[in-house]
């Protein structure tokens, strides 16, 4: 069998993730994780797409919100806001746990690599979880008066302000992790997750040296849109493409996945746009890619697999 690397953002990335993880074996699926969403709340380090890829791997997501734990309670949110605390980030209490044990860990000198590892064996996950780098990148949404930090923009202010940029605060600085650079070496494919393609995989992509690595990556890379219809599966990404002034489409998506895909998957909605598509220097292959059950999610991962044959 063959080994494979994903790549991964929140929800989407998670659904796909879970699909494949029903089909290939703990040692030949991992998962490398955007960690610029991270922020700090009450104290606790969160890494809502780590925790989102964990949940979906260790079939614990709330099936409503794709983020979070099913049957979850907000009990300690609300005391938290008696006592005059901010409460517009969601945090559970079962949720609160993880963020908690994680946070404890960082505190006593683990990497979020090592942290992670370890929450994700406590939930019983097999396939790896990698986080993207151990050290701070922080997604900053540029909008028309303000810069803000990801979650305030994202939960907040609901993706309400209009925005001109987004910016990854610390990434020339920050170093991959050691087990993505390994994963990368021992893959026989890459799948770019159909996550968000302005906040999600660019972080992951923009490390240093990993957009070089993938260009010259010997075995398969396939991406999958997240576009369907030129509306987003989930989450503001056709909101932000329209705001930056880029085509609200997979044409679009796939622009911006140039050098670094040799296969890019569509739904069969948007069929027309494969010409444009192939002239951009990919493969397309044009299936369903909405995954709203279990089912759905090992259908696409399995159409995605058997690209790698090809
Ligand atoms: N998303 C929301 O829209 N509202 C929330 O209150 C919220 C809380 C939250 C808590 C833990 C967690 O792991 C994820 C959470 N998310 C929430 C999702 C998260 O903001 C986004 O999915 C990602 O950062 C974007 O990929």
């Amino acid at each position: 069998m063959y080994k494979v690397l994903a790549l991964a953002g929140g929800v989407g990335g998670a659904k796909l993730v879970f699909g494949l993880s029903k089909i290939l074996k703990p040692k030949e699926l991992s998962t490398v994780v955007n960690t610029a969403d991270d922020d700090i709340f009450h104290g606790l380090h969160v890494s809502p797409d780590v925790d989102t890829v964990m949940y979906a791997l260790a079939g614990l997501t709330n099936k409503t919100t794709g983020w979070g734990i099913e049957g979850d309670t907000f009990l300690t949110l609300s005391a938290l806001e008696r006592l005059g605390e901010e409460t517009w980030f969601q945090l559970g209490d079962l949720d609160l746990a993880t963020h908690i044990k994680r946070t404890l860990m960082l505190n006593s000198g683990k990497s979020l690599s090592e942290a992670t590892d370890s929450l994700a064996k406590s939930l019983g996950i097999l396939h790896d979880v990698i986080p993207m780098s151990d050290d701070p990148v922080k997604t900053i949404a540029i909008t028309e008066t303000e810069e803000l930090d990801f979650q305030d923009y994202f939960v907040r202010q609901k993706c309400e302000p209009i925005i001109r940029g987004v910016r990854f605060e610390g990434i020339s600085k920050a170093k991959p992790t050691t087990e993505f650079i390994n994963k990368i070496s021992q893959s026989d494919a890459i799948i770019i997750c159909p996550s968000n393609p302005i906040v999600s995989i660019p972080p992951i992509l923009e490390l240093p040296g990993i957009k070089e690595l993938i260009s010259k990556f010997p075995g398969k890379r396939i991406a999958i849109s997240p576009i369907v219809g030129r509306q987003a599966l989930k989450g503001p990404a056709a909101k932000m493409m329209k705001e930056l002034n880029e085509d609200v489409s997979s044409i679009g998506v796939a622009k911006r996945y140039i050098g670094i895909c040799d296969w890019f998957v569509i739904d069969k909605a948007d069929t027309e746009e494969a010409e444009a598509i192939k002239k951009l220097g990919m493969k397309v292959h044009i299936t369903s890619t909405i995954m709203n059950s279990d089912q759905e999610k090992i259908n696409l991962a399995k159409e995605v697999l058997n690209l790698i044959k090809i």
